[in-house]
């Protein structure tokens, strides 16, 4: 039997796939222990300066898998012991991780897509707040990453309606980068992904650092997170050959290295 998650190294980045095709890639506990050890190793890999995840099939993931729900579960202990970390670990990996969405995203799969840094989504696709649907809250950072991205009204209706939204709506209304043609989707995917790899990494996970901080600061504190970030930033390699290379009148050569 294929594994839950492929893993495809590639040169400096690595692709994530959920592979669960005939479930829409809906998450059992051995796909989300597989998604875990994966990020966590692309965490710990200085090799790997950017993470693509995507899914295999028609879909990219419809949340959690409900053939395992039918009987009573402890919904709050899932979601401490998978989903949460799953969200914390998308969002505290110190390279940019790039969600390709190629087919419905639903429930905790639409949340998860929202929690990386750069989300694609093929232009048949949809989000589905599906939660409404069989009684339940949107997690995974759903309550979080919706009113922040597209505002409360929106939020309110997506996650009380559980309405389809197609992709080039959530494009037009800032829920993500960009919407490409499906057949057009995987290769953009890799080559911005790809492109990640060769820039200022330890520059780019300070800026996420910075960005992952700001809902929850005011501007002074920003300021000065900006501030003490910058100096890290000011630190590194890259920002010393990013200015050598402006001067110098060419490409910069970024080694993605702290020191
Ligand atoms: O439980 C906890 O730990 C708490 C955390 C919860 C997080 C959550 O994500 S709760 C929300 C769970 N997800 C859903 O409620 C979505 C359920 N799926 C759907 O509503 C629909 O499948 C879609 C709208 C996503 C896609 O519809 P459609 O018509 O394109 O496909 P389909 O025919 O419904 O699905 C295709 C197959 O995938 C089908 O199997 P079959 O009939 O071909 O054997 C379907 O049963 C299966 N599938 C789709 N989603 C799930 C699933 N099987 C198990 N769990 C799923 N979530």
């Amino acid at each position: 039997m294929e594994p839950s998650v492929l893993v495809d190294r590639r040169d400096g980045w690595v692709r994530l796939v959920l592979n669960r095709p005939d479930r829409l890639n809906s998450f059992n506990e051995e796909m989300h222990r597989r998604l875990a050890a994966a990020l966590d190793e692309a965490g710990a890999d200085d090799a790997c300066r950017a993470v693509l995840l995507s899914g295999a099939g028609r879909g990219f993931c419809a949340g959690q898998d409900l053939s395992d729900r039918v009987g009573p579960a402890d919904l709050g202990a899932t979601i401490d012991a998978f989903y949460n970390p799953l969200v914390r670990r998308l969002r505290a990996l110190r390279k940019p991780v790039v969600c390709a969405v190629n087919g419905v995203a639903a429930g905790a799969g639409a949340n998860i897509a929202l929690a990386c840094d750069i989300v694609l989504a093929a232009r048949s696709a949809k989000f589905i707040q599906a939660f409404a649907k069989i009684g339940l809250v949107p997690d995974s950072g759903g309550t979080f990453f919706l009113p922040r991205l597209i505002g409360d009204a929106r939020a309110r209706a997506l996650a009380m309606l559980a309405e389809p939204l197609p992709a080039e709506r959530a494009e037009a209304w800032g829920l993500i980068w960009k919407v490409v043609d499906d057949a057009a989707l995987a290769a953009e995917a890799e080559t911005l992904t790809a492109h990640l790899a060769t820039q200022p990494t330890v520059g780019l996970a300070l800026a996420k650092e910075a960005l992952n901080a700001s809902a929850d600061n005011d501007l002074d504190a920003q300021l000065d997170l900006e501030r003490d970030l910058q100096r890290k930033a000011g630190a590194t390699p890259d920002y010393a050959e990013g200015v050598r290379a402006f001067l110098e009148k060419r490409a910069p050569k970024f080694s993605g290295r702290s020191s």
